[in-house]
């Protein structure tokens, strides 16, 4: 990794005009991560760009430090692009590569599309990655980027209670406070700011939870309906799976929203499964105990619930 880790700040020292790029719907590790290395490439010098393909961009991630300068724009000209958490390209919301591609991420089922990738799984967040990059390289990292890092491990690992948390992502957390993060501050901003309306969609939508296989599966349902009447916007509906995964239970919890161009699946698991089998299987991605994917131009949520049921129950065969 360490070789990575030069080859790559090699490339950005000779790059003048970067595009900092995250995935389309992008959430905290993807926005924190790209938004925690614009001080440092702006210390160097280098021209900027922030770009996400996505608007409106997640309210609750606002308080970022240069949230604000995040565009949907791609700037004429440009020698490097750099993308983060993303799995692959076409998440990326970008035509085709115009520029030499850096990809930092930590998602198993990446593609490896950049030029250079820098990919490591067994990270709890993108933003650890981008961490450890700049430490190898003696990067200082000043109380903003320290924020974005902080605030994209603290949401890649549900506040440090994923599997992925070891005495790395504490010792990390720990330099992230010692460069000026204030945890209380962030946790205010990410967790004390909910909207009215996605509790009332929260409120709809758990009525609609079907346990199966035993009780290891959990279904949830949004639909159209729900999110108009409740006035709820897509972002409210993120968490939702996980409050269905904690059913004491549960083993595989699946969410099915239902979207413009299909229904979109978001797979979690709690001790055992490997649910980015099956986000994989219909065209997605994501992490062993978190995926998804959108079966385009399916709206059938009682047929995607059977076909799901017989994935989960090979799935979950043996296991116990
Ligand atoms: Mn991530």
């Amino acid at each position: 990794m360490d070789n990575l880790f030069k080859e790559a700040f090699e490339k950005i020292k000779e790059s003048n005009n970067i595009v900092l790029i995250s995935h389309i719907n992008p959430d905290g590790d993807a926005l924190g991560s790209s938004l925690s290395m614009y001080p440092v490439l702006k210390r160097m010098g280098k021209k900027v760009t922030i770009f996400n393909a996505t608007k409106p961009l997640p309210e609750y991630l606002d308080f970022l430090p240069n949230f604000n300068k995040v565009t949907d724009k791609l700037p004429k000209n440009f020698d490097l692009m750099i993308s983060f958490d993303c799995g692959s390209f076409d998440r990326l919301g970008i035509e085709k590569k115009t520029a030499f591609l850096i990809n930092f991420d930590h998602h198993i089922s990446n593609t490896e599309y950049g030029d250079i990738n820098i990919i490591d799984p067994n990270a709890a967040s993108t933003s650890q990655v981008v961490y450890n990059f700049c430490k190898s390289n003696g990067i200082d990292i000043d109380k903003e980027s320290a924020t974005c890092m902080y605030t994209a491990l603290i949401t890649d690992t549900g506040s440090f209670q994923y599997e992925s948390v070891n005495d790395k992502v504490f010792e990390m957390a720990a330099d992230m406070v010692r460069c000026g993060v204030e945890p209380a501050y962030v946790s205010k901003m990410l967790f004390q700011r909910d909207r009215l309306s996605r509790l009332r969609l929260l409120a709809k939508a758990y009525e609609t939870i079907e346990m199966c296989c035993d009780g290891r599966v959990a279904f949830v349902e949004v639909t159209r309906e729900m999110m108009e009447i409740t006035g709820a916007i897509k972002e409210d509906t993120d968490t939702i799976v996980n409050s269905v995964r904690a059913i004491a239970p549960v083993e595989i919890a699946a969410m099915l929203r239902e979207d413009e161009d299909g229904i979109k699946i978001s797979l979690r698991s709690k001790n055992y499964a490997d649910v980015s089998k099956i986000a994989v299987k219909y065209g997605g991605g994501g992490h062993i105990r978190a995926a998804g994917a959108t079966l385009k131009g399916e709206f059938d949520f009682s047929k995607v619930k059977e076909m799901l049921k017989k994935d989960f129950q090979n799935l979950l065969k043996g296991d116990k």
